[in-house]
């Protein structure tokens, strides 16, 4: 099973389960997240796409056909009919980082109303239908064990380090809520696994589905475009059996920390910081962003950065750095700044504040990352891509007043271990000042 099937998902785990040799034993039964529309898209063609991978000197097309159904989030009957059936092994997510309603302080936000009215919902009923994540997933448990469906995993795919114990966190602190006898059998019977994940898709735009109907010769309502570039880190127990991903290209190892550390902190941390700065000097795409020597620059400190901070050596990063440059300056994936600016809530906490934070511990204050955070409180101020976050009204009233003002409340609100202290303040309005002198000009030339 999987929750929140989106573009990601269709390029990422749908095509690893698609390439397994023992393809034909499994399907996908996959439920909407952020875009029901998927499911009006994917019906009428029994859950079959094209993936367009994007090569530099062309694209291939490729139909997948590892998804065996998909259902309306809302489909509650559907979602428990699969996990009281034993053979239902792996429930996956990607629900972004958001979707783990978490609050500052890292645990399930309990006092936000849709975790308040889940675990409600499910004290009284749990067959209810909910909303969160974390509160369809313990209903989900219920139901598996009324059922006696026995063990499956959890194997969340969302962009967070350490995304199987900090999934695994906010389901018990909700089961606890709910039925606090889950617990135990969770302990008996789910392996929370843990994974990294690595594949830039765009969003789907007309362009994909006439470039299908032009090569193909048939309508495909929602192809899915991806670069050719594909990665994923697997750790943990699969005690109801797993396709063979191993056979397909997925790494399995015992700790996903390392890869994790350097995709979050290489790729997402220069992602967000391109998402913000490069949006206010009025680039649209990753590789238009990447063209341009100023923020190629901007990029490259904060590699510096984040690099010097990583659990691999120093060859792998250097290796690391160079694939990205290819992958990000791909002309022939169109990747928003738009689509990467949202939550940036949930995003800088885990791609910038880290290293920033142990650069202030050995008493440095280096560019790169004070730039990133700079270029997001611009942004919250309402520069360059527009403001989409999960915490939207929490940011944007943060946002007010002075650069300096906003940096002290906008560190305090995310509870970060980085404190607003006069230095750092101080370096974050300097760099804040360089990127707005340059607000528009990618446009203007
Ligand atoms: C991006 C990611 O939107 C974002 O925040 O940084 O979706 C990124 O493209 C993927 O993690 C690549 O694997």
């Amino acid at each position: 099973m999987h929750l929140g099937i989106g573009n990601f998902t269709r390029a990422h785990q749908a095509w690893y389960t698609e390439h397994a040799p023992d393809a034909d034993d499994w399907g996908i039964a996959a439920f909407t997240g952020r875009r029901p529309d998927t499911a009006d898209a994917l019906a009428p063609q029994d859950g079959l796409y094209t993936l367009i991978t994007r090569n530099a000197e062309g694209d291939s097309f490729e139909v997948i056909s590892s998804i065996s159904a998909v259902h309306p989030a809302s489909d509650t009957e559907a979602f428990l009919g699969y996990l009281r059936d034993p053979r239902t092994a792996i429930i996956t997510t990607t629900v972004t980082e958001a979707g783990y309603m978490r609050g500052a302080d890292g645990h399930l936000a309990l006092g936000q109303p849709d975790v308040a009215a889940d675990i409600q919902a499910l004290a009284a009923d749990p067959t209810a239908t909910v909303t969160t994540t974390p509160g369809k997933v313990v209903g989900g448990l219920l139901a598996r064990r009324a059922a006696g469906a026995g063990a499956l995993t959890v194997l969340p795919c969302d962009n967070l380090p350490d995304n199987g114990p900090t999934f695994r966190a906010v389901v018990e602190e909700l089961a606890a809520q709910v039925d606090p006898t889950l617990q135990q059998w969770m302990e008996d019977n789910v392996s929370w696994a843990t994974s990294m994940v690595d594949r830039i898709t765009p969003a789907t735009t007309d362009a994909e589905r006439e470039a299908v109907a032009a090569a193909e010769g048939y309508d495909d309502a929602s192809p899915v475009p991806t670069e050719p570039f594909s990665e994923w880190v697997v750790a943990g127990e699969f005690p109801a059996g797993r396709p063979a991903w191993e056979q397909a290209g997925v790494t399995v190892v015992d700790d996903v920390y390392p890869f994790e550390q350097r995709k979050l902190w290489m790729l997402n941390g220069s992602h967000s910081l391109m998402a913000y700065a490069a949006t206010i000097v009025g680039h649209e795409t990753v590789a238009d962003a990447m063209a341009d020597p100023t923020v190629r620059g901007w990029v490259e400190d904060w590699w510096d950065v984040a690099g010097a901070h990583l659990q691999v050596d120093a060859d792998d990063v250097r290796a690391y750095r160079a694939a990205l440059v290819d992958r990000f300056e791909n002309p022939r994936v169109r990747h928003l700044l738009a689509q990467i600016a949202a939550d940036g809530s949930q995003k800088i906490p885990v791609r910038i504040l880290p290293a920033l934070r142990l650069e202030r511990a050995a008493g440095r204050l280096p560019d790169g990352p004070v730039r990133a955070l700079a270029a997001w409180v611009l942004h919250l101020q309402g520069h360059g891509a527009p403001v989409k976050d999960a915490r939207q009204d929490d940011v944007v009233a943060a946002a007010q007043g002075t650069v300096a003002e906003a940096t002290t409340r906008l560190l305090e609100m995310l509870g970060a271990d980085v404190l607003p202290d006069d230095e750092l303040i101080a370096a974050v309005a300097a760099r804040a000042e360089e990127i707005l002198a340059l607000e528009g000009s990618a446009t203007q030339s």
